[in-house]
């Protein structure tokens, strides 16, 4: 195993191993934990052959991918500067405010974020980031933000992906020094669906920073400002970072008829948002229902009203959102949210490769070089293909979005949690359904998590064939979902407006509902005491030191953090094996190559599969580092 360790090593392999390669390289020495390790991840990868990976369902087995192609990059040369080396140099109101006086446009790239989110259910590995990463950065040095991290990703990592966020986090800020890095932030929900006590979220705001967040897209899913200031608050005074305090965009400033989210409605939250501190305005269009025309009126109106830098983010549902950026780009906004072509529109972000063409020659362009960002965009239509059993199915832009409103991050989880219900052939219904629950609702603001509550009822009321009339006559006798109770309980803060009132006392039955913010009835988190104790129950399996990272991983989502760390202890990290053999396991004779650590690599090839035993367990044989390593498998069948 030591001589393995050696021929294994890059360093060895590149022939570059000088005299002192064994003395100084203490990797080689580690032998019975590379052992451990390689063992893990071989019987990772002989159960997922044996037995699928529990996250796909149903998978095409004559599906064949292309290898994705990596742009070429200059490894060795530094990173050119960039946002981040400006905010550093002009600290969070300097960098406000020379953003302001930007002329060019600016963009926001969401393709390993909010893309993936509303187009693949969230899925995107790190694996698969980390490849382009820093060549991104170094090609793209003029990009304004990369937002990475935040919104359902946190949540999806550990539960389904099983990787550690901050893992992924730290490793992106290694690779891309020079531009800022964003997150999405729920503001006292965090990264999650409810509300968590303040010293929680503001400890995960401090954390999110020193691992790598630079500007913090904070938003409510009601647009109450009770949740979005006090976290504008934390960034200010926890962070060096940007506080990009946002409104959520519903219904239509244009339709005289809405009258609750008129213009002066959102105008005024803007101003409510600039004075609690925000660096930035965000106007975050999670549905993408803001019309080209609309977005003139509507930019026009907070250029005049407010101080601060504005950044637009929506999402082409319809397919018509590059005709909202154009007008936008007029108007005066500073930055825009976009992905890279092969992960863009529909219910994801307009194009970059295709916006970027369209401000050529303009005089607010900002100069990029479109023919390696193509490059980008084929990598990425490659790499998408392994995700297709993860794809909403959504073929063109839709107007039906007007009617249901749907966030596209929603969209595309929707129709997988339909099929789970039994529901796949009523999707229509229900997101008719979800229009009418809105309505019914009072007209809410609808994105994460208040959203999910809208979506809840819907699903509810089309699997147990309700009506929303059926609601109205004979609420009082429904057992409603568990979310729409905590709703309207005031779990989630207050609506513009308040919660209707009859449908109130038809939901909570006889409990009684509160109007002060959430967090006021949660009791604080004793760090001192509890994490002591995290570190007890968990620090065994873990094969590292814990920090307090995963102690607030722990603490927002402690079943989902409980799952990933046994997937942990049996497996080991996950985190880069090809995605291809992560969600589809491995052909007899293929060969693959994981890295262990910087420079340590596993040649890992499965020769053969053996016949089930009578105690249904199955021997995998596998070579690792050209030595036999065979797995005893359980077959789940
Ligand atoms: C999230 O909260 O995850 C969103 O992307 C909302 O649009
Ligand atoms: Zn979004």
């Amino acid at each position: 195993p030591f001589l393995d360790n050696i021929l294994s090593h890059e360093t060895f392999r590149k022939g570059e191993a000088t005299v002192n390669f064994i003395q100084n390289t203490k990797s080689l020495f580690q032998i019975q934990e590379s052992r451990n390790r390689a063992t893990k991840l071989v019987t990772f990868l002989g159960d997922i052959v044996i037995n699928g990976n529990p996250d796909v369902k149903k998978m095409d087995p004559t599906k064949k991918f292309v290898t994705p192609i990596v742009p070429k990059f200059d490894p060795v040369g530094s990173h050119p500067k960039g946002t981040k080396q400006l905010l550093t140099e002009l600290g969070p109101d300097g960098f406000s405010k020379w953003l302001k006086n930007e002329k060019k446009i600016h963009y926001t790239d969401t393709t390993m974020r909010d893309a993936h989110q509303s187009l693949l259910a969230t899925r995107m590995r790190s694996y698969d980031m980390l490849k382009v990463a820093e060549g991104y950065a170094k090609n793209h040095p003029e990009i304004f933000s990369m937002e990475v991290w935040g919104g359902a990703t946190f949540d999806v990592c550990l539960r389904f992906l099983k990787e550690n966020p901050w893992e992924r986090l730290r490793a992106l800020r290694k690779a891309m020094p020079n531009v800022l890095l964003q997150m999405l932030i729920r503001g006292s929900n965090g990264v999650g669906y409810k509300a968590y006590p303040d010293n929680l979220i503001s400890k995960f705001v401090e954390q999110s920073w020193k691992n790598g967040v630079d500007v913090f897209r904070i938003f409510d899913s009601l647009n109450w400002m009770q949740s979005i200031a006090p976290c504008i608050e934390q960034v200010r005074t926890k962070t060096q970072g940007l506080a990009e305090g946002s409104i959520c965009y519903t219904g239509d400033i244009l339709d005289p008829k809405r009258t609750k989210y008129n213009l002066k409605y959102y105008i005024q939250l803007a101003k409510d948002i600039e004075n609690a501190g925000a660096h930035i305005l965000g106007i975050k269009d999670m549905a993408g229902l803001l019309k080209p025309y609309a977005a003139s009126e509507l930019i026009t109106a907070l250029k005049s009203e407010i101080n601060i830098p504005i950044h637009l983010h929506t999402h082409d549902t319809s397919s018509v959102q590059s005709a909202t950026y154009a007008k936008a780009i007029e108007a005066g906004v500073d930055v825009v949210d976009v992905a890279l072509a092969g992960l863009s529109g529909l219910t994801s972000q307009p194009n970059f490769n295709a916006i970027a063409e369209m401000m050529r020659f303009h005089e607010r362009e900002n100069p990029i070089n479109i023919s390696k960002l193509n490059e980008y965009a084929n990598y990425w239509e490659a790499v998408r293909e392994y995700y297709y059993v993860f794809e909403s199915g959504l073929k063109a832009g839709t107007g039906e979005v007007y009617q249901h409103e749907i966030p596209g991050g929603q969209y595309s989880n929707l129709k997988p949690q339909a099929e789970g219900l039994g529901l796949a052939d009523r999707f229509h219904e229900i997101t008719k359904m979800y229009g009418e629950v809105n309505e019914l609702f009072g007209d809410l603001v609808k994105v994460t998590p208040s959203s999910k509550v809208v979506g809840d009822m819907a699903q509810y009321l089309v699997s147990n064939n309700l009506t929303i009339q059926d609601v109205k006559e004979r609420g009082e006798s429904l057992s409603f979902p568990q979310s729409v109770v905590s709703l309207f309980k005031g779990e989630l803060g207050q609506p513009e407006g308040g919660f209707p009132k009859d449908l109130q006392n038809a939901i909570l039955k006889n409990q009684e509902p509160f109007t002060n913010r959430p967090n006021a009835h949660l009791e604080p988190v004793d760090f001192e005491a509890e994490y002591d104790d995290f570190v007890k129950v968990f620090k065994k399996g873990m094969g590292r030191d814990l920090d307090i990272t995963d102690f607030l991983s722990y603490k927002l989502y402690p079943k989902v953090f409980t799952g990933a760390y046994n997937h942990h202890v049996e497996y080991g990290n996950v985190m880069n094996i090809p995605t291809e053999n992560f969600f589809y396991g491995m052909k007899p004779e293929e060969e693959i190559i994981i890295e262990l650590d910087r420079g340590k690599t596993l040649l890992i090839e499965l020769i053969s599969i053996g016949e089930p035993h009578e105690n249904g367990m199955v021997t995998v044989f596998f070579k690792v580092n050209g030595q036999t390593r065979n797995v005893e498998i359980q077959d789940k069948s």
